[in-house]
């Protein structure tokens, strides 16, 4: 795993000038180059290794401007139970992670139903950067500057069919390479889901990257989700299954403990965990807490989804 902090103020291609361009020579071929003129068999060769640059066009539209957590952190303080529970497990004993090769099987309520290489699932020409809130159910939360592809983009591909109301996604089970797994902390292997209008929704993203490279392992390599919107642990990493369903799908946390855990799990400073407050949250990093805001501030685009739901039940 290649840890470096991550690149400030790269220059666009467009910027570099032809002395630049002699000094940058290296890390232009490799960022841009490469996307513009190589054909596209080449241009996906070896592409999603943990820790490489990957090209991305950067979405300011749906970013926040809020100061990023910096990559040290974000990539050494995870949740990731399958390489064990404590923040330092998984990037510690994810070293024998096995993210490439990756195939996705895509099944269920769908006409285009089949199994798929990650280079098929991921197109990246169509990367983009975001820089999402993700606010974990244990109150702290951070600001990573994530590279994906809308998930609703992707799941259209397959061209499910009207019986199609939730997504279900499944983690990979390999406990010779995920030291957690021989314990049964959770019910393995980890699952999640969303309604079918959460999935679509232009803010869920499947991701591959942070900070302009590939995801370390740690992170959910090689694909995850990001539901900015919703407490940290639907945002489910490695993933091998996505499947439509009729039905609302099981989620590990919610079977674990239903009581702590709904299926929604939206972030709601307004609706406490049985155990603690969720009021405020500890941004890592910072000394003071601050507020959490409904849906983790981003209520403006995603409260419509859930009129007429009375969020204290449907938690
Ligand atoms: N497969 C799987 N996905 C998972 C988890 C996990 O234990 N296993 N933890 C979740 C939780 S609780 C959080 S807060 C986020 C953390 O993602 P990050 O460590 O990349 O910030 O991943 C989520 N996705
Ligand atoms: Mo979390």
């Amino acid at each position: 795993m290649l840890i470096r902090s991550p690149r400030c103020h790269e220059p666009k291609p467009s910027e570099i000038t032809p002395e630049s361009l002699f000094r940058r020579r290296r890390e232009f071929l490799r960022v841009s180059a490469a996307s513009l003129l190589l054909a596209p068999a080449a241009l996906h060769a070896g592409r999603l290794e943990p820790g490489r640059e990957i090209v991305e066009e950067k979405n300011s539209a749906f970013s926040t401007s809020e100061e990023q957590t910096p990559f040290d952190k974000a990539s050494r303080y995870n949740n990731f139970y399958e390489f064990g529970t404590h923040k330092s497990d998984p990037e510690r004993l994810s070293g024998d992670f096995q993210p490439l090769p990756w195939s996705v099987q895509v099944d269920g309520a769908c006409m285009k139903p089949g199994t798929h290489d990650l280079e098929d699932i991921i197109q990246p020409h169509k990367l983009e950067e975001r820089i999402y809130r993700l606010r974990c159910v244990e109150a702290w939360s951070m600001v990573i500057p994530w590279v994906g592809i809308p998930l609703g983009s992707v799941l259209s591909r397959f061209e499910p069919t009207g019986n199609a109301k939730y997504v279900a996604f499944t983690t990979v089970y390999r406990p010779e390479q995920m030291p957690g797994q021989k314990r049964s902390v959770i019910n393995w292997p980890y699952v999640e889901g969303l309604r079918m209008d959460e999935a679509m929704h232009p803010l869920t993203l499947l991701t591959v990257g942070m900070y302009g490279r590939v995801l370390p392992n740690q992170n959910g390599a090689p694909l995850r989700v990001v539901v900015p919107w919703k407490y940290g642990f639907k945002s489910i990493k490695s993933i091998v299954r996505i499947q439509f369903t009729e039905r609302r799908p099981p989620t590990s946390w919610n079977l674990k403990a239903p009581r702590e855990y709904g299926f929604y799990s939206n972030v709601n400073p307004d609706v406490d965990h049985p155990r603690w407050s969720q009021r405020k949250e500890r941004r890592i990093g910072d000394f003071f807490k601050r507020e959490t805001l409904q849906f983790n501030g981003y209520a403006e685009q995603v409260a419509q989804l859930y009129t007429g739901m009375d969020l204290r039940e449907q938690f």
